[in-house]
């Protein structure tokens, strides 16, 4: 069902980009991966490439710009323009702040990634899919896209913004072929809190402590269930979360010695 198909994922160096890489590869389909961080990627697509014998494009960029996004996919190669889905992944955490301490430029850094990124993105690529009215959209949003925690406010918004988005947008295409969809985590481990907190690594890992998290292939099996549907299913959304984990702000935790 994949094989050969044009896969895109942003924020491929990392976490579920680079399982959702991994789990695509491995289903045959070629890949173009994205993020600032080339050199993982070359390295995640020798290593996919030489498992999978499929073909990976690598593309640095950075979402925040729209420019560096319309220059990238003018020039793909024609073989890789016709992209049969997009996974709108890249994205961040920045801080976890009272709005009234909050650092503006964590502000910009979350809402340019994690929103208008994911919008220049689609924006770039939608118009393709429409031409050959095929193609499938997933967005990676959040539980915070669906419940705000205390100090969140501003990564929250940017998590609800997606789901609107990706409802809207699945409104706006109604009667053409393409699927709009999203999938939702709780907390999954990845970098995501080594970034948040800044490269405090203690820090990041007390949100996993005593818990057991999902981890990014998880993720990226709900990704694959997905697209792995048939056309004329289109999934809206998962929300997956740790059986540890009830709510946004709801763990459980053991201690270490239980
Ligand atoms: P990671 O930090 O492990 O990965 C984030 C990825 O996004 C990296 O590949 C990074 O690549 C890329 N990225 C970040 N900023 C940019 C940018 N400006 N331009 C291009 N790429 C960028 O975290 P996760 O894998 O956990 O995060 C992936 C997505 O999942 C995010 O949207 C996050 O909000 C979401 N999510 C994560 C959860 C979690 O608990 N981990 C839960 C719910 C949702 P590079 O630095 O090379 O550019
Ligand atoms: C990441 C999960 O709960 O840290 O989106 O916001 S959470």
């Amino acid at each position: 069902m994949l094989k050969n198909k044009t896969v895109l994922i942003t924020g491929a160096s990392s976490g579920i980009g680079a399982a959702c890489a991994s789990q695509f590869a491995a289903m045959g389909a070629n890949l173009i991966l994205c993020a600032r961080q080339i050199e993982k990627l070359h390295a995640l697509a020798a290593q996919l490439q030489n498992a999978h014998g499929i073909e990976i494009h690598t593309i640095m960029l950075d979402v925040r710009s729209k420019e560096q996004i319309t220059a990238a996919i003018h020039a793909l190669p024609d073989k890789w323009k016709a992209i049969d889905i997009l996974i709108n992944n890249a994205g961040l955490a920045a801080g976890l702040d009272f709005l009234h301490e909050g650092q503006v430029q964590d502000w910009e850094d979350m809402i340019d990634t994690n929103v208008k990124g994911l919008l220049y993105m689609t924006r770039e690529i939608l118009p393709h899919m429409l031409k050959q009215n095929r193609g499938h959209i997933i967005n990676i949003g959040s539980i915070a896209g669906h419940q705000v925690y205390p100090k969140g406010a501003v990564y929250c918004a940017s998590k609800f913004a997606v789901n609107a988005i990706t409802q809207g947008l699945r409104m706006d295409l109604l009667g053409s072929r393409i699927r709009v969809s999203t999938v939702d985590p709780g907390a999954v481990e990845t970098n995501f809190s080594k970034v948040r907190f800044k490269g405090d690594e203690q820090r990041a890992a007390a949100v996993y402590e005593g818990m057991q998290p999902l981890t990014a292939l998880d993720v990226a099996d709900a990704v694959l269930y997905c697209a792995t549907r048939p056309a004329h299913v289109n999934i809206s959304e998962i929300l997956i979360m740790p059986t540890d984990q009830a709510a946004a702000t709801m763990v459980s935790r053991k201690a270490k010695d239980q």
